[in-house]
């Protein structure tokens, strides 16, 4: 793993994004905040020294505030680009996109206008790092609920150690990527998402179909 995407490697390397809303920007709805948001990440200087390309996106889903009640429902979706960034100075240029729509961070999950989060990377030989450590990855995948609450990581942590427990992001990436394996778990995307209980998943619905009735 410690030769995964050195900055001097000029590796390419995939990565799958998960992005979401659930606070409106003046007049745009969450879901036009990750359309404006795309548009500025493709069309701006904040990723130049670089290349980055977006490879495919998922439409946008409209999915329940997790956990329960935590807010108004969510627009997510899941980006795949393709990048000679290593992952740590891709996370710097995604937290200075959600800076410029306001994300502000006040509370452990709470409402936010823009998050940009890196679910997985997978580099040119297919192999998925595992950063900062098998062992740190796997405590951060065992905390118990309590203390997810009160903890966030203050590095780097791949594969997202939420990633395969959440319908908001697996249903938009399985749109997209379904056979990228999870390093540790050894499953594909899509066999993460059909393991997962029904409730989490039964309300997420595409977002331009109006919300649940
Ligand atoms: N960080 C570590 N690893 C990563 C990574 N792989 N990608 C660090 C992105 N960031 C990573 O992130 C907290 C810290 O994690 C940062 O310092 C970052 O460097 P944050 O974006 O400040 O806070 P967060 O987004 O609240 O944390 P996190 O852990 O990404 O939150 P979650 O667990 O993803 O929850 N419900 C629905 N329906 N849809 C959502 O999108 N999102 C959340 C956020 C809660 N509920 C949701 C949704
Ligand atoms: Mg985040």
């Amino acid at each position: 793993m410690a030769e995964f995407a050195r900055e001097s490697d000029n590796k390419v390397n995939d990565y799958y994004l998960s992005v979401g809303s659930n606070l409106p920007i003046a007049e745009r709805s969450p879901a036009a905040v990750l359309e404006a948001a795309l548009e500025e990440f493709s069309a701006t200087g904040l990723l130049a020294q670089g290349s980055v390309e977006i490879v495919s996106v998922s439409e946008i889903y409209r999915t329940p505030a997790w956990p329960a009640g935590h807010g108004p429902d969510y627009a997510n979706q899941a980006w795949h680009i393709r990048s000679d960034h290593s992952p740590q100075v891709l996370l710097d240029r995604l937290h200075a996109l959600e800076a410029r729509f306001e994300r502000s961070r006040e509370r452990r999950w709470g409402a936010r206008t823009l998050d940009l989060d890196i679910v997985l990377a997978v580099d040119s030989q297919g192999r998925s790092p595992v950063l900062p450590d098998r062992e740190t990855v796997l405590r951060w995948m065992k905390l118990p609920r309590t203390e997810q609450m009160r903890c966030t990581p203050d590095r780097l942590i791949l594969p997202h150690p939420r990633l395969h427990e959440r319908g908001f992001v697996l249903v938009p990436l399985v749109e997209i990527a379904p056979d990228p394996v999870h390093p540790i778990l050894g499953r594909r995307m899509v066999e993460l998402l059909h393991a997962l209980p029904p409730g989490e998943t039964k309300a997420i619905r595409p977002w331009y179909a109006g919300p649940a009735s």
